[in-house]
């Protein structure tokens, strides 16, 4: 078993309680320690995932839980206001809008939206509330808007979906990587611990339209910046798996015995010549073909190469197709499934990997089973004591189940647990519209996000350092999240909303509120499945035992490196999938000339509900930017520090301009982490994806006007 020393995760022999962060998917180990929310502090503790490191958003973490923003009533919209009201009250407005709602409308009028936050415990027991309370098929979830085109190339070329499929540790000894559309300098700081090696070894490659914090690691240590357009990326890829094979750096033996379908992708990207690339993305020959060089002479060296992708990459309506095409470059060099070299995705939020596991979902059961399959239906209904037929079937993605919000047909009751859509969601105006369609809007939250801020009812649940559960990180690691404090008097946690909305509704199925029994549901729920937690336990975890995913009887250990024997295909060969370059879905022209990408910043966490409330971070990041080439500012009067509208076809945000030499003059960045008129999100648009139904976040065409 491994010990503490090792990096495992038991409690703390100090006083102070082991826990992980509040926030991202590296979930950087950390005490807390104090008797109150007033004088609780954090350290960091070492953990191979941090290696003792945290980003600002970690060390101020605990600022939230005595923010004067916190929920710690119940709130009711009576005559237009929110105003307090009581448990009892806010929880019958709840259930008699959903028995009404479902009497006149059917089961599919009530829907639920979900997040990759939530612990597994409230992941899957908000999976179940959804199908077997509720009877609803309309449940998704914000890790659509995240991870969502990965994990279906994922599935699709490796037969499974788990981010980094081996320790993120592996990659601290490589000299070669490839990051694709990730700024972990700025998303996950400690993360560049693992990155020293490549880094200093000239072998750090970063494919970003931006010089990013992270770019420039790269180049600082020799490497290489690929200074791409936004949404070029496919074509990138099959220009590299072009240069790996007519400049002999293609595995022949691996692709041969390991995998199928090279001959129908080959052909494809026979048509993508450098030049060609070139000309696409605005990446140089020579860039490319050092790229590939660097890549192959780091594995033939057996000094470890290693391709990663995340959101930049992925957040296209062409996403799946892209990863794929990377995963085609990583397979014609042999990296997957070999000790030393992989490809993986860095998964992004806090539970990021185990939220999109256990039935959140729209077409989902536990253990990431599909709600489409007899046998998965028949095992979980089972778990759950009901009949299978009486599960529902597939419901909408995430972005189509708000779009029908209060349309024929669409949803008129909805529960929110763990996402701020009308900050985060694309074309973010149309969704605010359609939220405000809705007969009931019932938000969940501990702070009042700009979601909770529209609702009809909203409930105070607890956070993070409130609560006990377990999420699995980016590498398929289940962690345990452990309490330091008791939450405020009025807070509740969502396992006892619904347990007493299922009681409420008439619903006899029983919702356990103690989230260790919710575990151990779950673990036989997901037993058999792709994701199997049947082995995992509460103990083991606190014993300090690391256990990635799967971890069954047959497999008590787990699995830290998936795909060193086969792949999880049905022949055990990974898949070169044909797919081509489409480009983004919106073309730019005269009247909107610009390319808009948006991101993050370090400071700020996803719709900022929770940073903004931090005043360390919003003294350090307080105003929305944008950032643009200095001629390109230039060229419609704008000087660094002016502000300016962000236009596109369907509204604007208002910005201030940072003027950055080393932009591209075809792009603007902005963050996406504010509301109101600072909101990015006003701008994107929801062409999606026909696999991952993931919206297309980094690309759409604008203009700058100056602001009188
Ligand atoms: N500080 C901070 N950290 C976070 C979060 C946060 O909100 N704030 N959120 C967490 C979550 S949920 C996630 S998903 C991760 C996201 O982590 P990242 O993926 O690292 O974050 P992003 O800033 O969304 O995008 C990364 C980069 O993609 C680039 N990019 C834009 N368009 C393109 C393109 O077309 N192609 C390519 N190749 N690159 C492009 C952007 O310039 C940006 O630098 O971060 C996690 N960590
Ligand atoms: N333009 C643009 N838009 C994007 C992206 C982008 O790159 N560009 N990225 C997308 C991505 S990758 C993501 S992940 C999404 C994220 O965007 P959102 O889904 O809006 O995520 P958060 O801001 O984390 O919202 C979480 C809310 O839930 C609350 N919360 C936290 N924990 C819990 C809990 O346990 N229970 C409950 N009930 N509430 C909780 C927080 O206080 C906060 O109000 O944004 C997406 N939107
Ligand atoms: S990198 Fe992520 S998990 Fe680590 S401290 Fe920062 S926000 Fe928390
Ligand atoms: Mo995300």
């Amino acid at each position: 078993m491994p010990s503490r020393a090792l990096g495992g995760d038991a409690p703390s022999e100090r006083e102070g309680v082991a826990t992980h962060c509040a926030y991202c998917g590296l979930q950087c180990a950390m005490t807390l320690t104090g008797t109150s929310a007033a004088d609780l502090t954090v350290s960091p503790r070492r953990f191979p995932t941090n290696r003792g490191g945290l980003c600002q958003k970690g060390w101020t973490s605990a600022e939230l839980l005595r923010t004067p923003g916190r929920l710690t009533t119940p709130l009711v919209r009576r005559e237009g206001e929110l105003v307090p009201a009581s448990w009892d009250d806010a929880l019958d407005i709840v259930a008699d809008g959903i028995v009404r709602t479902q009497t006149a409308y059917g089961h599919d009028s009530v829907a639920v939206f979900g997040g990759g936050g939530l612990t597994n415990e409230k992941a899957y027991q908000l999976g179940k509330f959804a199908r077997v309370a509720l009877r609803t098929s309309q449940i998704d979830y914000n890790g659509r808007w995240c991870m969502s085109s990965a994990a279906a190339a994922g599935i699709r070329c490796f037969g499974l979906d788990r981010g980094l499929p081996f320790p993120v540790t592996d990659i601290g000894s490589a000299h070669a990587v490839l990051l694709l559309g990730a700024n972990p300098a700025e998303t996950m700081p400690p993360f560049l611990t693992h990155l020293v090696r490549a880094a200093d070894a000239g072998g750090l490659m970063v494919a970003d339209p931006r010089l990013t914090p992270t770019a420039s690691k790269a180049i600082d240590g020799g490497g290489l910046h690929l200074q791409l357009r936004p949404g070029t990326d496919a074509a990138l890829a099959l220009g590299m798996v072009h240069l790996a094979v007519t400049e002999g750096y293609a595995d022949r033996r691996f692709i041969h015995e390991r995998t199928s379908g090279f001959d129908d992708l080959w052909p494809i990207a026979a048509q993508w010549l450098p030049e060609r690339v070139e000309r696409v993305t605005g990446v140089a020959v020579t860039t490319m073909r050092a790229a590939v060089a660097a890549l192959a002479r780091a594995r033939d060296t057996e000094r470890g190469a290693y391709i990663l992708s995340a959101r930049g990459t992925e957040q296209h309506a062409s996403g799946t197709d892209t990863v794929t095409a990377f995963i085609a470059l990583a397979l014609a060099l042999g990296l997957p499934g070999n000790p030393g070299t992989g490809f993986g995705t860095i998964t992004g939020q806090g539970n990021g990997q185990g939220g999109r596991e256990h039935g959140q979902k729209a077409d989902q059961l536990p253990g990431y089973r599909k709600i489409d399959d007899p046998a998965a239906r028949a095992h979980v209904a089972a778990v759950w004591g009901v009949d299978p037929d009486d599960l529902p079937g597939p419901g909408r993605s995430a972005f189509e189940l708000l779009s029908a919000l209060g349309t024929d047909g669409g949803a008129r009751v909805l529960m929110v647990h763990g996402s701020n859509p009308v900050v985060s969601a694309p074309d973010a105006r149309a969704v605010s519209e359609r939220l405000a369609a809705l007969d009931l809007l019932v938000v969940s939250d501990f702070v009042l996000s700009e979601t909770a801020a529209i609702a009809d009812v909203v409930l105070p649940v607890l956070q993070w350092a409130e609560e006990e559960g377990t999420l699995t990180n980016l590498e398929g690691r289940v962690l345990r999240r452990r309490r330091a404090l008791t939450a405020p008097e009025g807070c509740r946690s969502e396992l006892d909303v619904w347990s007493d909305l299922a009681a409420r509704i008439g619903c006899s199925t029983d919702f356990p509120t103690d989230p260790r029994v919710v575990f151990d549901e779950l673990r036989r729920a997901s037993a058999g499945g792709p994701a199997d937690y049947s082995a995992v336990t509460w103990d083991r975890l606190d014993a300090g035992e690391s256990l990635h995913w799967p971890c069954s009887t047959e497999r008590p250990q787990g699995t830290p490196r998936l795909f060193l024997d086969r792949f999880a295909t049905p022949d055990g060969l990974a898949r070169f999938v044909p797919v081509d370059h489409v480009g983004p879905a919106e073309a730019d022209d005269t009247a909107y000339p610009l390319v808009a990408t948006t991101g993050r910043v370090l400071q700020h966490y996803q719709s900022g509900a929770q940073t903004r409330l931090v005043a360390e971070l919003t003294a350090a990041a307080g105003e929305m930017f944008v950032q643009v080439h200095p001629d390109t500012a230039e060229s419609v009067g704008l000087a660094d520090g002016d502000l300016a509208d962000v236009v596109s076809r369907r509204g604007r945000t208002r910005a201030a301009v940072r003027v950055d030499e080393d932009m591209r003059p075809d792009v603007v960045f902005l963050p996406f982490h504010w509301g109101g008129d600072a909101r990015a999100n006003s701008l994107t648009h929801a062409a999606l994806d026909p696999t991952s139904r993931m919206p297309e976040f980094k690309a759409c065409a604008v203009r700058l006007e100056a602001v009188a």
